[in-house]
């Protein structure tokens, strides 16, 4: 039997590669690591990642980081759960490592602006600078999905997709930081759409598990929307 380890935390983008683990059915465990703790950062666990960060899928024994990898790699070697649309040709697929591309380097790094902009700069006024940058990139690029979802439920039309699961994850970790949703009637459509998906009811109940695991221990990270300093 395949041999599967996730590395998660609960609300990180550690969900995106744990609702395809959940797509396929594959058995598999997580492991949580403690960001409170520093974890990410020990020796030990920068042997598994040593970019200290999460997801990390242990697949028989050999290591895979970075969501949008780890998606392209299932999806060949599970190609009946159907991660992604079957691409005609290396264009078409190039266009959907694109797509991923998109919520890995510009809607995560906007999401890391809204909800913890304290743990990227020090300085209380800096703080508050980032977070509005991150406001007004994520309204642009939630236009562009909003646009998207136009023509049809999901991403790729009526083909549900990773894609879709990986946009999910940037909503919900802005709607909860004071990001005003309501322009985005589709987006936030989409949102409720893919909360029924029995994957992804699936994964947050892994993750709030894991979550009350770490309010026992006291150590859950609460973010809260800067203020300036001198307000
Ligand atoms: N490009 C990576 C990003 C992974 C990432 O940034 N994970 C965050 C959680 S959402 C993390 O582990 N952050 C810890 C840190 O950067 O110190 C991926 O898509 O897998």
């Amino acid at each position: 039997m395949t041999d599967v380890l996730l590395y998660v935390s609960p609300g990180t983008c550690a969900r995106v590669a744990t609702v395809a683990l959940e797509e396929i059915g594959v058995p598999f465990e997580t492991r949580i690591i403690r960001f409170m703790k520093g974890e990410h950062k020990s020796l030990r666990y920068k042997s598994v990642n040593p970019k200290g960060k999460v997801p990390a899928l242990v697949i028989d024994g050999d290591t895979l980081t970075e969501n949008i990898a780890i998606i392209t790699y299932l999806d060949k070697r599970y190609p009946d759960a159907h991660l992604m649309p079957r691409a005609g040709d290396d264009w078409a697929k190039a266009q959907q490592l694109a797509d991923l591309c998109f919520c890995g380097t510009t809607l995560h790094p906007n999401v890391s602006r809204i909800r913890v902009p304290q743990l990227l700069v020090s300085d209380p006024n800096a703080a508050v600078y980032v977070y509005e940058k991150g406001i007004k990139g994520m309204h642009e690029y939630f236009q562009l999905v909003e646009d998207r979802l136009a023509d049809g439920p999901w991403w790729y039309g009526d083909t549900w997709s990773m894609m879709d699961a990986y946009l999910y994850w940037a909503f919900w970790r802005v709607e909860g930081a004071e990001f005003d949703v309501g322009p985005y009637p589709r987006f936030t459509a989409h949102a409720r759409r893919i909360e029924e998906r029995p994957s992804v009811q699936r994964s947050m109940a892994r993750e709030e598990e894991a979550q009350q695991q770490l309010e026992a221990e006291g150590l859950v990270f609460v973010p809260s929307v800067p203020k300036r300093a001198d307000a």
